[in-house]
């Protein structure tokens, strides 16, 4: 069972293009129906998302130019009401201008300031001398509520790299600011000495002119890393509510015995976004985590899969924090300047702490629901999937689905031993031929963008082990959510606690003659105990 291979994709996306001569979207079988992406061109990092005046905004890292990394990246701009349909901007907030920016407009947040309502954008500029520096825009006019035009601070560049502790080519991509209970600013830009990855640490009493923090600058460090691209630090209930709470510390001292926070680092060397969970004292600029970052299968990650340069929002409108990452090509360069784009954000989704305080809970957010066809629906109840079957998901369009769920399984006692210490499940998972190979209990689970005859498939599994700890699961869970769309397929396993974003391109599997099916390649009967999926309809994307 061959999975959909990436590398054989320009065949298809080469014959299309010639064939028709135009590349329009409809034709296009890889561009997704309800991702955002930009009609056209290059598209990375998700840049200061936040919901002001009743509009949701998203900036991301942009090429104008073509469908490839550029010289001169800007940020593109979008707005919506619901954060699934669209509305691009056709002007760019930020674009390469002064000689602090000159070489591109990298990565970085929106801070809104209280006291006035009024955004401000943090980003790195890449400068005349290849070095990246922190400058500041703000809006031309607040009161537009698309914020579509902005200034650069005259003071630019307000932060350039202290000499000495980073290197002046890896400093970049400043978090939202939050203000301490002392009433000062606080940032944290990400960096890299040597092999140190680094989160550097700022205050200010104006938000225009910053200085390391004298409590504690080098905020976090981890060895033999490198380049910590992108931070993310955010506070998070302990209670296991879904609620979000947001970076107001005017009365934090108390507040470490119901909340905890998020330093969230993209690990650039394994473009994996990794994060911690610990306690911030914050009169202390102290970070104590519970947890480390090795760059080992250990490490808490938010997704198993393409997910990368994330960052998180707290969206005052309905009390949540919620989380874009950017889902990178898997086909060739070739691939993307033919088909005239690259790249996708992952469905926002909703972030929590589980109510063990160890990990991230992440789940699709609830607008997603809004686009599934409600006459387009399969249920399947409390079906018995026999050892060695497949089962068809039929009646719906497999190519943009979204389905849950609920497997039921047997006695447990019958597992195979499995000691996590001795083997990597990121290795058994990487296996191709492992879904096929019949365990137990398990390999069962889904195969999505499945060619008729299966010849191309992806297969989302799950096989249970007896542990020295007890029984787990690889992607065990009993709860799953798949949402599929044409080249993307994000998993999200056991309530949310593992997340899986693939990139496919199925060369037979596309359309309607994408299929998808629940397999069972165990020895072991399993049961469906509820399972729904729905065609997904298209979101709406205009340009302004
Ligand atoms: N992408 C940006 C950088 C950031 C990197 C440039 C992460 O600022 O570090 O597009 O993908």
């Amino acid at each position: 069972m061959e999975p959909n291979s990436s590398e054989d994709a320009s065949s298809n996306i080469i014959s299309n293009g010639i064939k028709n001569n135009k590349m329009v979207h409809e034709t296009d079988l890889y561009r997704t129906s309800y991702h955002f992406q930009p009609q056209q061109n290059w598209m990375n990092d998700p840049n200061g998302p936040m919901y002001y005046k009743e509009v949701y905004h998203l900036f991301y890292q942009y090429n104008p130019d073509g469908a490839s990394f550029g010289k001169k990246m800007v940020w593109g701009h979008s707005v919506s009401y619901d954060l699934m349909n669209w509305i691009h901007l056709n002007h760019h907030p930020l674009q390469p201008s002064h000689h602090y920016d000159i070489h591109g407009c990298f990565s970085g947040s929106t801070t809104i300031i209280p006291s006035n309502n009024q955004p401000f954008i943090l980003y790195t500029g890449f400068d005349e001398t290849k070095h990246q520096v922190q400058n500041l825009a703000m809006p031309k006019n607040p009161q537009d509520p698309f914020l579509r035009e902005w200034i650069k601070h005259p003071q630019n560049p307000i932060i350039t790299a202290p000499i000495g502790l980073v290197e002046q080519e890896n400093f970049r991509d400043p978090t939202t600011a939050w203000k301490g209970s002392d009433g000062k600013w606080r940032v944290i830009i990400g960096a890299r000495n040597g092999d140190l990855g680094k989160a550097i640490l700022y205050h200010s009493d104006d938000f225009v002119n910053w200085k390391l923090s004298p409590n504690n600058h080098q905020f976090y460090v981890i060895d033999g890393i490198g380049m910590c691209e992108c931070p993310d630090f955010f506070p998070v209930l302990i209670d296991g509510t879904k609620h979000g709470v947001d970076l107001d510390y005017s009365s934090v001292q108390d507040s470490n015995d119901v909340i905890r926070h998020v330093l969230k680092i993209s690990y650039q060397n394994k473009q994996q976004e990794h994060y911690l969970v610990g306690k911030y004292v914050c009169d202390e600029d102290k970070f104590v985590a519970e947890n480390k970052i090795t760059g080992t299968s250990l490490d808490l990650k938010l997704d198993h899969g393409e997910f990368y340069a994330s960052k998180s929002f707290f969206d005052y409108a309905k009390k949540r924090r919620v989380l874009w990452g950017w889902v990178k090509e898997l086909d060739t360069e070739q691939d993307d300047i033919l088909k005239g784009w690259a790249g996708l954000q992952g469905i926002p989704r909703q972030v929590w702490l589980h109510e063990n305080g160890k990990w991230l809970m992440q789940w699709p957010i609830e607008e997603l629901e809004t686009l599934r066809d409600s006459d387009n629906q399969v249920s399947i109840l409390g079906h018995k999937l026999v050892a060695g079957s497949t089962l068809q998901v039929s009646g719906i369009t497999a190519s943009q689905a979204d389905v849950e769920v609920v497997f039921e399984l047997p006695e447990l006692e019958s597992a195979e031993w499995l000691d996590s210490k001795e083997v990597d499940p990121q290795i058994v998972c990487s296996d191709k031929e492992y879904a096929s190979r019949s365990g137990i209990i398990g390999p069962f689970g889904l195969l999505a963008l499945a060619s008729k005859d299966l010849t191309e498939q992806t297969a989302i599994f799950f096989t249970i082990f007896r542990t020295p700890n007890g029984f787990s699961c690889l992607m065990c869970t009993d709860l799953t959510r798949i949402n599929i769309d044409r080249s993307i397929i994000e998993s999200f396993g056991e309530k949310g606690r593992v997340c899986i974003t693939n990139r496919v391109y199925p060369l037979l599997a596309t359309e309607k003659d994408a299929h998808l099916y629940v397999f069972n390649s165990g020895k072991q009967n399993v049961c469906i105990s509820k399972l729904n999926a729905w065609s997904m309809k298209r979101a709406k994307f205009v340009q302004q």
